[in-house]
């Protein structure tokens, strides 16, 4: 559920079409302008996301809480931009595990004065991007009901094991998930409550409770979720509050837990780079191939290869590959994306269709499994790269 809003931004003459059916868009021309602006984002003008070379900054860590991790990078970070005469209320973020860094505010002078500063190893301009879906059915059911998704990826107990949801959020009190609230955070302020209703769908693909007997369940049923909320109430988020989402998910998350990225845009190394981070902690990484039926190669952190992380492409109940979904030698497995019903705020239940949902059956089945190597049934029918996508099962 990525792109976002290209509807409106860069494809105006087929906006009707594009409402009336969703799945048969048409790719518009490229209209690049910054290589790595997808369509619907948009830059954060005089804010950058700047990663320290850990070579020449070296910051000395006196525990592993990581508030008190966060509270040294930023003395340290205090410290070197006053050299430059920068405010140091213009640091707006730190990041001390995926990466170490932080987010400031600065004027061009201060940019290139910073960029020949041998502390810094990378500066990138911070971007906003948007989640767009369309809510389609919301509903309830009187008996645990079985997701065509869940029925063909499988599932099983994940009772005791936690997944890490970087999204919208999660309805922390919604009777069909179990939520550690202790450990959910925000970073778009506010608590990590799920107003949006992205991450609690997310969640319940992955997570959906079946002990309840009501309502549905995911693939790793019972499992714990916890919510990393780096997209607002809208939808939106900035690069910068993603990479502090998945800083705090490498320093709280064990090696085994899983998380979930249903989220995406154009090309940031940060967001990359941090990404891998948590997969070299051990932790098991499900991503979204995005929804621009294109080719996930060049959009963040869907590129990212590595043996903790795989990328989901999306198909139909008929093993058909979805029409919105991103394709290419990224993918590592393809798992139901379209129409699935899941857990919405308010104890409902909505129906949605994207990579964002094929994700999550991924992430099940990481759970379950411990591992990236899942077992597969069959290939998606449809592939537009012409390799159809292994489906991941149980
Ligand atoms: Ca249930
Ligand atoms: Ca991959
Ligand atoms: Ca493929």
């Amino acid at each position: 559920m990525f792109t976002v809003k290209r509807i409106f931004l860069t494809l105006m003459a087929f906006a009707f079409l594009a409402a009336c059916n969703k799945q048969e868009q048409v790719t518009p021309p490229s209209t690049d302008v910054e290589t790595n602006l997808t369509k619907g984002e948009s830059l954060i003008q005089g804010q950058y996301i700047i990663t320290y070379n850990t070579d020449n900054a070296r910051i000395a860590f006196r525990s592993e809480n990581y508030d008190q991790r966060a509270q040294t990078v930023l003395n340290y970070t205090h410290n070197l931009v006053q050299q430059y005469g920068i405010n140091p209320q213009n640091v707006t973020r730190t990041y001390n595990t995926a990466l170490q860094g932080f987010t400031a505010k600065l004027s061009s002078k201060q940019l290139e004065a910073l960029k020949k500063d041998p502390n810094i190893a990378h500066i990138e301009q911070d971007r906003i991007l948007t989640l767009d879906y369309e809510v389609s059915k919301i509903g309830t059911f009187a008996r645990e009901y079985t997701t065509y998704g869940v029925a063909r990826v499988g599932s099983a107990s994940g009772a005791g094991r936690t997944a890490w949801v970087l999204d919208t959020g999660i309805d922390l009190d919604h009777a069909d998930l179990n939520v550690n609230t202790s450990r959910s955070r925000s970073f778009v302020g506010g608590s990590a409550n799920d107003v949006n209703g992205h991450g609690t769908h997310v969640a319940g693909t992955i997570a959906a409770k079946r002990s309840n007997n009501a309502g549905l369940y995911g693939v790793a049923y019972d499992a714990t979720v916890v919510a990393v909320k780096v997209l607002n109430n809208s939808g939106s988020g900035s690069i910068s509050g993603i990479v502090s989402g998945v800083d705090y998910v490498a320093s709280a998350a064990r090696r085994g837990d899983v998380a979930n990225m249903s989220l995406g845009g154009g090309a940031s190394s940060s967001l990359d780079n941090a990404v891998r981070r948590l997969g070299d902690r051990g932790i098991l990484v499900s991503l979204a191939a995005g929804n621009s039926r294109t080719n996930a190669g060049n959009t963040s952190p869907a590129r990212v290869n590595h043996p903790n992380v795989v990328t989901v492409s999306a198909m139909d109940s008929n093993d058909r590959f979805a029409s919105f979904s991103n394709y290419g030698s990224v993918v590592d497995y393809c798992s139901p994306g379209v129409n699935i019903w899941s857990t919405w705020p308010g104890n409902r239940f909505n129906q949605i269709s994207g990579t964002s949902m094929a994700a999550p059956h991924v992430a099940g089945l990481l759970l379950l499994r411990g591992s990236t190597s899942l077992r597969t049934n069959g290939t998606v029918r449809n592939d537009p790269d012409g390799r159809p996508d292994p489906i991941a099962v149980r």
